[in-house]
């Protein structure tokens, strides 16, 4: 069942629409009606619509246009067509600029103009959502990029300045990887960065954030997290690591993988991200120096 939300103060768009909707091809589809800007914006972000459709003057003075930068703002990308009684063709070019896909206007369209606005809102909304996923992920292990890290770092960062709450940032690489490439092949080392992914990915905790930096080096965000545990946490880390050699593609051999850490503590080791990413890094550098295969804070 595909739903729309139609945000709208007036009974009679609900009732045309509940009329209108359920015609739409591709169904089954189900309308669900919000009569106020609050009503609109809390069903809208919590999402779950394939297509929103946004009236423009809504209760109490407020307005559609308000609304839909309000949810873009807290992170929403539902596709939203605006269907409206106003004319005002710089409303139409504000509404675009705003992130809605068409702007309809409720004298002037019919049926099928609104389903074929439909059906190109959701196609349009599933490409853009594509893209956004690629934009932010590494296409070899499905990790995190470094993009990504850096906008969830700063995010991190301005959270735990407000609420004084430490996270822990770890910088870790993999120890003589170009050995195993200059041993084994390229598809090796590949198959070795996606076990070594796989294995972090599968022990942390679902709200850290973990991500792939470079080539063989993966950074993960420890939130609510002191030294000492973040510590812990990878110690535990690269003993499973060290005890989980890698099947390789070809022969189905195997090779021993090893990790070096260094972790920084904010707010204690530093007062910018940049400074911060530095500290972690100085400490992986001692832990290379040192032996490799160990933890550095
Ligand atoms: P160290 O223990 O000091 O970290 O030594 P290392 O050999 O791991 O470090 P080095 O920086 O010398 O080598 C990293 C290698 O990673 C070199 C590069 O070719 C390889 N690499 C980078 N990205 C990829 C990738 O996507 N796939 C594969 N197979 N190799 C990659
Ligand atoms: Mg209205
Ligand atoms: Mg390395
Ligand atoms: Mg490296």
């Amino acid at each position: 069942m595909k739903r729309i939300l139609l945000i709208d103060d007036n009974p009679t768009a609900q009732e045309m629409l509940s009329r209108m909707v359920p015609r739409f091809g591709d169904g089954p589809w189900e309308l669900d009606w919000a009569d106020t800007y609050d009503k609109g914006l809390k069903k809208l972000t919590e999402g779950g619509y394939a297509v929103c459709l946004l009236d423009y003057r809504l209760d109490e003075g407020k307005d559609g246009l308000a609304l839909l930068k309000a949810a873009r703002a807290a992170g929403n990308t539902t596709p939203t067509i605006f269907l409206t009684a106003e004319t005002d063709p710089a409303l139409d070019e504000q509404a675009l600029q705003a992130g809605a896909m068409d702007f309809l206007v409720k004298a002037e369209f019919t049926p099928r103009m609104l389903a074929r606005s439909v059906r190109y809102a959701r196609k349009m909304g599933d490409t853009l959502e594509q893209l956004r996923l690629l934009s932010i992920h590494d296409g070899l292990t499905g990790l995190k990029n470094r993009r990504e890290f850096e906008r969830l770092l700063t995010e991190e960062w301005q959270r735990c300045a407000r609420f004084e709450r430490p996270f822990a940032l770890v910088v870790s690489d993999i120890d003589f990887f170009k050995r195993i490439n200059d041993t084994y092949g390229h598809p090796a080392g590949d198959a070795v960065l996606k076990h070594v992914a796989n294995l972090l990915s599968g022990q942390l905790r679902t709200v850290d954030h973990l991500a792939r930096v470079g080539g063989e080096e993966f950074a993960i965000i420890m939130v609510e997290t002191n030294l000492e545990d973040a510590r812990l946490i990878m110690e535990r880390l690269l003993v499973l690591l060290a005890a989980s050699p890698c099947t390789l593609p070809d022969n189905g051999g195997t090779v021993n993988v090893t990790l070096s850490a260094g972790i920084a503590l904010m707010p204690d080791d530093a007062d910018t991200t940049q400074a911060l990413f530095d500290a972690a890094d100085k400490a992986l550098y001692t832990a290379k120096r040192t032996g490799r295969n160990r933890v550095v804070t």
